[in-house]
């Protein structure tokens, strides 16, 4: 069975390329302000699950539609297939080379989706073309191509033309059309083309359930990778007390590198799961700051004051350092550590093999294990009660979401969303009280998996349970969030 097909025509820089590249969701395609720039007619294809489901083919356009309008409106009576008798006749291959690169995929079959630009007005070339369309006996769509910011001052006139000449059209918005939008439109082209309906039909259904799934990846994915760094340790074991400075400094940047690691890595899945080239897409842009740069921190609602207590506790890391353990007798290190984290962090202990959390004494801001096993090390990871996990989070999700709408066919640097509407949900509930009911459950959770982040604690089987739980509701959430964001309610 054909798969249904689609050919975009329209004038030169009306955005056929566009439509094509934001509906195969393919980045690659050659968009340019230049007219004349896509030279061929190809076809790109619609991928669900790995399969082709529609194909679109991109053209250049009419360049000759008088002698095209001629030669159709004097023969296509003759022709049950107009547009190839057109192609097959040689002199038109040669002087007419780009017309017969349109006219190829409709005399395959392919219906039109013809792109206007309603800034622009309508000029006879437009009417010409439509008509040839409808001389070919094509299935034809008119594509509204709005422009965010551009006055479609043309709108009544053309809304008229492809009423009359149109088997349907619709409004459509190439560089800003989210999932949503473009689910609109292929059930508009479902509804177009009676004879590929149930294929069109079956197509959506496909496109949302695939959808879906691609949200559950990625809340499956910042869950995972939130977990792995509230729980990440790092040790170290410390030779002489000369060296603890250095070796706080090493332990600092360790942490500080994995959690951008980690951030990272989600970062190219999320290219990966939205099919956004990596060093291509521009989104996100805003969000490339370093999570540990004071930018990032005040973004997130994190007061003046609040940062540089955070700075002063940790370096330039703010809420990167530490619990910190210490085996050794050398309270000159557990006073400079100590020192430096204030009294925030928990000491802990570390043996050879055996590690354990000491109850301990509190000796003015510092703590310091009652009892000392093994040799001296340090022990570094996020600190508790530190924001970091609410801001990655909440930078997760935001990432998320802006590859999640950021149209194919959109190129250029603008970001997607509006600082305001940058949601520091996440974060926020760090702060609320874990007894507070859905708000505190976020912290729960972290205090959770803080607690339980040496390998050697016994969790015991109803804590593991609740961990699970609560994993399996945080996820739940951030995908609802991403399914709102992007699907709407319901
Ligand atoms: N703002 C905005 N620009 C668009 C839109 N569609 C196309 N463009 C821009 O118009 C120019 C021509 O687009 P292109 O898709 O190459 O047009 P084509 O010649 O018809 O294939 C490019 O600079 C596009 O970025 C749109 O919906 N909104
Ligand atoms: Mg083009």
């Amino acid at each position: 069975m054909k798969i249904p097909a689609f050919v975009v025509a329209g004038q030169p820089n009306d955005g056929k390329t566009t439509v094509v590249s934001t509906l195969t969701e393919d980045d690659q395609m050659k968009i340019s302000p230049i007219p004349g720039s896509t030279r061929m007619c190809r076809g790109y294809s619609m991928r669900v699950d790995g399969l082709d489901k529609v194909i679109i083919y991109d053209t250049p356009g009419f360049q000759n539609t008088g002698a095209v309008l001629e030669w159709t409106r004097e023969h296509s009576r003759e022709f049950v297939n107009p547009a190839q008798a057109f192609i097959d006749q040689p002199e038109h291959r040669e002087e007419f080379p780009d017309d017969c690169e349109v006219l190829r995929p409709i005399a395959e079959g392919a219906a039109v989706i013809m792109v206007v630009n309603p800034a622009l007005p309508v000029m006879q070339d437009n009417r010409y073309q439509a008509e040839i369309f409808r001389l070919c006996g094509a299935t034809r769509v008119g594509l509204l191509n709005m422009r965010a910011g551009a006055q479609p001052q043309y709108l009544d006139d053309w809304t008229d033309l492809l009423k009359k000449e149109m088997n349907t059209w619709q409004k459509f918005d190439a560089c800003e059309a989210v999932f949503t939008d473009r689910v609109e439109l292929l059930k508009v082209f479902a509804t177009a083309t009676p004879e590929w309906k149930e294929q069109m039909d079956e197509v959506i259904v496909l496109l949302e359930a695939s959808w879906r799934e691609r949200l559950a990846q990625v809340a499956e994915g910042a869950t995972r990778r939130l977990r792995s760094i509230v729980r990440y340790r790092t040790t170290e074991t410390v030779s002489s007390d000369g060296e603890s400075e250095l070796l706080k400094q090493r332990l600092e940047k360790r942490v500080c590198d994995e959690v951008r690691k980690i951030e990272e890595d989600f970062r190219s899945e999320i290219c990966r799961i939205f099919r956004h080239s990596q060093n291509h897409w521009q989104g996100g842009a805003e969000l490339d700051v370093d999570i540990f740069s004071a930018d990032v921190w005040e973004l997130f609602g994190m007061s003046k004051n609040g940062l540089i207590i955070a700075s002063a506790l940790t370096g330039a890391g703010a809420g990167a350092l530490i619990d910190v353990a210490t085996g050794g007798t050398s309270l000159g290190l557990a006073a400079l550590i100590g020192g430096a984290i204030g009294g925030v962090s928990a000491f802990m202990a570390a043996g050879s093999a055996v590690q354990m959390e000491l109850p301990e004494l509190r000796l003015g801001p510092l703590r310091i294990p009652r009892k000392k096993i093994g040799g001296q090390s340090v022990k570094a990871g996020i600190q508790r009660r530190s924001k970091l996990p609410g801001i990655l989070l909440d930078r997760m999700v935001a990432y998320a979401e802006d590859a999640a709408s950021w149209a194919h066919g959109r190129r250029g640097t603008e970001p997607t969303l509006s600082a305001e509407r940058r949601n520091r949900s996440f974060c926020n509930e760090l702060e609320q009280s874990p007894h507070q009911s859905e708000a505190g459950k976020l912290q729960a959770l972290v205090e959770l998996w803080y607690r339980t982040r040496e390998s050697s604690v016994f969790i015991a089987g109803d804590q593991q349970q609740a961990i699970q739980e609560s994993e399996r509701w945080l996820t739940d959430r951030i995908e609802r969030r991403l399914r709102e964001r992007t699907m709407g309610k319901g």
